[in-house]
């Protein structure tokens, strides 16, 4: 059976990228173990204005800790942090931007929750998506599962506590194109555009999947197919999903999978960041309903 490391290195990844990938891959029991403990919310807000939970705060401080100290990190974007975060003790140039928990909310209903991790190769942490060297994502469900794009397609991993290392679920992961959608914001502040696409998917068969967790319903999409949304508002025409830590992430790695990611109108992946809790509005799933998306906005 093929484990991480040795998928990693037959891609041809430095041994620091390897080493990298693995340090936080092995973090997952750890935070796994500190659920029990932090099952509640904090009464601070993140940089975002949303109330914090203890695992948010915990997972956060865990892995800026683990990620400092291995000297393998220039610099690092977290989304629970006001300021990005540089390490004078890096012997590389890689640069690091994180969710540290996304889908926290779900925390005290026990559905899955994950983290999300994208590593640039020099250059700083507000970079197009499609400079990516790598990202991926783990998803705490019945299994510790661990999704990775290096840019050569898509592996997912299952943790075997037994033997404490990552074994190769799936490999060459192709999204289908299917007949799913879930999307987020209130119905009333829904800009024009949305309810269109909400229409033809509601005229045209498609079925409701949404939990709350970003990084879950995006997982689902890799087996199902179909799309994620979540639309500008009429209040927030930027949306509320992170541009950083949420949408490059795993737009690049839906994108690896054959699938895409808009906001309407622009491929996600070219967006220049301007800084670093900005928004975004997002389609993210199957190429063929993106370019239905994207002629919907293009026509009204
Ligand atoms: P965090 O848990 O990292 O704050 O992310 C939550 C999230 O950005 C994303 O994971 C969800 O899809 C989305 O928010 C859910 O938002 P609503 O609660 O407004 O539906």
């Amino acid at each position: 059976m093929l484990i991480l490391r040795r998928y990693l290195e037959s891609c041809g990844c430095e041994p620091d990228l390897v080493e990298l990938i693995r340090l936080i891959a092995r973090q997952m029991e750890t935070i796994r173990k500190a659920f029990l403990e932090n099952q509640t919310f904090e009464r601070t807000l993140n940089p975002s204005g949303e109330l914090q939970t203890q695992m948010d705060t915990w997972a956060d401080e865990h892995l800026i800790k683990v990620v400092g100290n291995s000297g393998l990190v220039r610099e690092l974007a977290s989304e629970e942090q006001p300021d990005i975060i540089r390490f004078d003790n890096s012997r590389t140039d890689y640069c690091m931007v994180m969710d540290p928990l996304d889908g926290s909310s779900l925390i005290s209903t026990n559905l899955a929750v994950g983290t999300i991790v994208g590593i640039y190769e020099g250059g700083g942490v507000l970079q197009p998506g499609s400079k990516l060297r790598a990202a991926f994502y783990t998803l705490f469900g019945p299994l510790t599962v661990l999704v990775v794009s290096v840019g050569k397609g898509v592996q997912s991993f299952a943790w075997d506590q037994e033997n404490e290392h990552y074994l190769l679920l799936r490999t060459c992961i192709s999204i289908p194109e299917g007949k799913q959608y879930g999307t987020g914001g209130l119905k009333m502040e829904w800009p024009p555009e949305h309810i269109k696409v909400i229409d033809y998917f509601d005229q045209n068969g498609f079925k409701i999947r949404y939990s709350g967790s970003f990084v879950a319903d995006c997982h689902q999409l890799l087996t199902y197919g179909g799309i994620y949304t979540y639309p500008g508002s009429t209040k927030n025409p930027e949306g509320k999903l992170r541009l950083l830590f949420e949408a490059i992430p795993l737009g690049f790695i839906i994108t690896q999978a054959g699938g895409r990611i808009t906001d309407g109108k622009r491929n996600i992946l070219e967006i220049v960041p301007e800084k670093q809790h900005q928004t975004t509005p997002l389609y993210i799933g199957s190429k063929g309903i993106i370019e239905k998306i994207e002629e919907i906005y293009s026509s009204s």
